[in-house]
């Protein structure tokens, strides 16, 4: 008997009418008998859109398929999610997992809510942004094989992030199940090879027990730090076969795994070298998992009277803490002790590197410095990929996760230090304070420059959005790349009011995961706002047809330079270096001729834009207007043709 249900003949009619094909289906359908198996199924599974010859089949198929199942696999994998807490799937639909979409629509009841995307690179990049803010996973379900590969670079972003996606693909593992065609280039012996390098646990589950465990476990190695994504391939007839063993079925206990503390004697050590130290130092990069995070840092930094570079994987520390010092790179020449924390490339920030004639490099400490490293950075690790950056000396290496081994670090820090210490502490405090104010000063110099210019410069295009969202909750959730103004100029103080970067730095990550992050922030009433390049708004505009359809708020402004700039540069050097002209560069690197109209490509997906706002005058009021929208709960696109810096 056929597996396919059929529209019952009403309905069939109506549809062939709304296709506007009922004369076409009527002129092509050969007479046939009423159970005749219809002679190709494949061509139904190609056509997008229906064409005569699957209609055909449609009208042509038995209309007597009884609804022979009350439970479906799909179900109870939904019972799964929904006891792990997951809020939302984000999907691109398709049929290798369509028994577990219908069992979220019908058995869920839209439990973990569907957020629509128009590809899959969107649907995991909404994931990673959406993780980072609400400190948990969502789910994203795509097509096994196909909207896997689409997949992959998001993937990829979450996993140079450590961010932790739940990600499934449907697959038909048996052989004898597969429908002649698609489904046969969409099945694949083992489809997570492709993305088993850069995701941290996979498995392709056999019975619904082993689902059940897969998925709590995956959800369990997911959060678990260092994080990162997992994915789960799941067997259609698994999804959409009846639950045979109600009984036998459990959803397994999920407790989350308490993460490692660093050894006490070694946290002990780096105690006494950090309170001993002349000119200590603090580096971090994604230190802040949870709001304590940052808390814990601020008390270590302010206990020691120290300075903090953060490179701001995460909301680490307040940007406006005098003892912020991220901007004065030159404290790592000074520092006699460093304590770098959760670094993502250490070599990188404590180097300078230059590609500009020849590659070359040399250290940015001092001689003699020592540095404790504390993270769980290097506790998993794969070899293809090379994100782990170039090798490091270090002179006490803990590992431990670094918020958790914050509290006792800073107690350890606070028994050794002494009334003696206590003036020089102060001091040393003073003079980064009155540092960090005059680094806050000379931005604020730095911003003036070309102010009424056009193209608009970068700081005035900060500068306008500050100045008009600072009274709200605000949460900036996206910056193009090298803009810095306003971690430079803006009071970063809640843990939820950045949330790093891309990870991977694979382009098309700003827009979709400032959608995810907006997401988010949506339930708690916050305002979000984020920065995008023009190139990268490029990759992925879909995501704006996704924040009106599910009416997500979010302020984004295209940082719109008309060009792919920092390859533009590299391009630049590179004649440079080789003794060339640099007036063809722009051939390949450049995004005119003809322009793109942003805030029409907005509009085209039911999003409100404004834009090109070319002369500086006008950005306030075009933001004003934007922010309006945003206010009224949905999302706004303002085009800044802007520097390229
Ligand atoms: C997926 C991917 N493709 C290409 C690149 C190379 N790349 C790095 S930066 C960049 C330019 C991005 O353009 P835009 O977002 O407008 O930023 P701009 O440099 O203009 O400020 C490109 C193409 C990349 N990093 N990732
Ligand atoms: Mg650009």
């Amino acid at each position: 008997m056929s597996k396919r249900r059929h529209l019952p003949d009403s309905s069939r009619r109506n549809f062939l009418k709304g296709a506007g094909l009922v004369g076409a289906a009527a002129a092509v359908t050969p007479p046939v008998a009423a159970n005749a198996i219809p002679a190709a199924p494949q061509e139904k599974l190609k056509a997008a859109v229906p064409g005569a010859r699957q209609i055909a089949a449609e009208t042509m198929a038995p209309s007597n398929d009884p609804v022979n199942q009350t439970t479906s696999g799909g179900d109870f994998m939904v019972d799964v999610l929904n006891s792990l807490g997951v809020e939302y799937m984000a999907i691109n639909c398709a049929s290798s997992y369509r028994g577990l979409h219908e069992a979220v629509i019908n058995h869920g009841n839209n439990k973990p809510e569907i957020i629509t995307c128009v590809h899959e690179d969107i649907a995991v990049h909404v994931a990673q942004g959406y993780a980072k803010i609400e400190g948990k996973p969502m789910a994203m379900a795509c097509h096994g094989v196909v909207g896997l590969q689409h997949a992959t670079m998001a993937m990829y972003n979450a996993w140079c992030d450590r961010v932790p996606v739940l990600v499934m693909g449907g697959n038909i593992m048996e052989a004898d199940k597969r429908a002649p065609g698609a489904e046969w280039v969409h099945a694949g012996v083992d489809i997570g090879q492709i993305v088993r390098e850069f995701t941290k646990w996979d498995d392709q589950p056999a019975s619904l027990q082993h689902f059940a465990e897969s998925a709590v476990r995956a959800y369990k190695i997911a959060t678990t730090p260092p994080m990162g994504p997992v994915f789960l391939a799941l067997d259609a007839e698994l999804q959409e076969n009846p639950i045979r063993d109600a009984e036998g079925l459990r959803i397994p206990k999920f407790a989350p795994v308490v993460p490692p503390q660093g050894d006490s004697g070694a946290i002990a050590a780096a105690a006494k070298m950090l309170v001993e130290a002349q000119n200590p130092l603090i580096l971090c990069d994604r230190v802040a998992r949870t709001p304590t995070g940052m808390a814990n840092l601020v008390e270590l930094a302010e206990t020691l009277q120290c300075g903090v570079i953060d490179n701001a994987g995460r909301m680490n520390f307040p940007s406006r803490h005098p003892l912020n010092q991220s901007f004065r790179r030159g404290l790592i020449g000074q520092a006699d002790v460093i304590l770098a924390i959760e670094m993502n490339d250490l070599w990188g920030t404590v180097s300078h590197f230059s590609d500009r004639i020849v590659r070359r490099s040399r250290p940015a400490t001092k001689p003699g410095a020592k540095i404790v490293t504390l993270g769980v950075r290097d506790l998993y690790l794969k070899s293809n990929y090379q994100d782990f950056g170039r090798w490091q000396d270090v002179d006490l290496d803990i590992a431990g996760d670094g918020e958790t081994s914050l509290a006792p670090l800073t107690e350890a820090v606070k028994r050794l230090i002494d009334e003696g210490r206590k003036a020089a502490y102060d001091a040393r405090g003073k003079k980064l304070a009155a540092a960090h104010l005059a680094m806050v000063e000379q931005s604020k110099t730095d911003a003036t420059i070309g102010w009424d210019a056009s193209p608009i410069t970068t700081a005035r295009m900060c500068a306008e959005v500050y100045n008009q969202i600072k009274d709200e909750d605000w949460s900036v959730v996206g910056t193009s790349i090298r803009l810095s103004w306003p971690h430079r100029l803006w009071d970063f103080k809640r843990p939820y009011q950045w949330n790093g970067g891309s990870g991977g730095a694979g382009i098309g990550y700003n827009l979709p995961a400032s959608l995810g992050a907006a997401l988010a922030n949506k339930k708690h009433s916050r305002f979000t706002v984020a920065f995008g390049g023009d190139g990268d708004f490029m990759f992925n505009p879909g995501a704006l047809w996704t924040a009106a359809h599910h009416k997500i708020p979010m302020l984004y402004i295209v940082h719109n330079n008309r060009a792919y700039h920092q390859e533009y540069m590299y391009l630049v050097a590179m004649a440079a270096r080789h003794g060339r002209g640099v007036d063809k560069m722009d051939i390949g690197t450049t995004i005119k001729d003809p322009n793109i109209d942003y805030a029409t490509v907005a509009r085209g997906m039911g999003v409100y834009g404004e834009g090109p706002i070319v002369d500086p005058k006008d950005l306030g009021p075009a933001l004003s207007r934007a922010i309006a929208v945003v206010k009224s709960g949905e999302t706004a696109v303002v085009d800044v043709v802007a520097d390229p810096r």
